[in-house]
């Protein structure tokens, strides 16, 4: 269903999808449930002719079962969604696969840089491609990012990736994601970081290994010019 609406584009997305599912599906159910039986019971002791309002003090065991097991149930299903949420935390923000390729990527009001390596495969060298707004990677190769800000704070967003990342001024932030899926995709700024936070977009290239090579040649030709 997310799928369906923004594409899977990342090695994580899938379990940071599935994560929303549980936690949807688990707080769902007690919505449903809670509700229902509030509507029920809204129905079924409604005031009627002859018949009083009884005093609960709500230590009487049969009745504080009532509240008691849900509450039992309800811990374990938190337990259930912070163990599946560290899990995810931990795949996506502290473990960090191999570098395959590196990029930069500076933000400011409001606009995306990014520092793509150059033909010779390393980040911070003279070779260097700088391109405002345009993102372009290599499909299933793992990139290690690190974000900047040159103002104020930014927010690093990929739907198509779910992957989200504040940028602190100041701060050298780190990170990494692996595209699977070929195309154009949108990147978002999503911190309020001013007037045109709104338009503070870029486009997303995933391609081919040769697409890449064939990119970054035109590149450095149109850098040489
Ligand atoms: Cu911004």
């Amino acid at each position: 269903m997310i799928d369906f609406l923004v594409p899977r584009g990342s090695t994580f997305a899938g379990e940071i999808d599935n994560l929303f599912l549980i936690i949807t599906a688990v707080v769902g159910f007690w919505f449903v449930l809670t509700m229902g039986m509030f509507l029920y019971m809204m129905v079924a002791y409604r005031r009627r002719e002859g018949v009083h309002a009884e005093y609960i003090t709500g230590k009487e065991p049969e009745l504080k079962r009532w509240i008691t097991i849900p509450h039992g149930i309800i811990i374990l299903c938190d337990v259930v969604l912070i163990v599946g949420a560290v899990r995810v935390w931990y795949m996506v923000k502290q473990d960090r696969p191999e570098k395959g390729d590196e990029v930069r990527i500076v933000a400011q009001q409001w606009a995306w840089t990014f520092y793509h390596a150059g033909p010779d495969g390393e980040l911070g060298t003279p070779d260097d491609i700088a391109v405002v707004d345009e993102l372009h990677v290599t499909v299933d190769t793992v990139y290690h990012f690190s974000l900047e800000s040159r103002d104020v704070l930014h927010s690093f967003s990929v739907p198509t990736f779910r992957l989200k990342q504040d940028v602190i001024p100041g701060r050298k932030i780190t990170g990494w994601f692996e595209p699977t899926r070929l195309g154009e995709y949108d990147i978002q700024c999503a911190e309020m970081c001013g007037i045109a936070h709104g338009v503070m977009g870029a486009r997303l290239f995933v391609e081919t290994e040769a697409e890449h090579a064939a990119w970054i040649e035109r590149m450095t030709a149109m850098a040489a010019k």
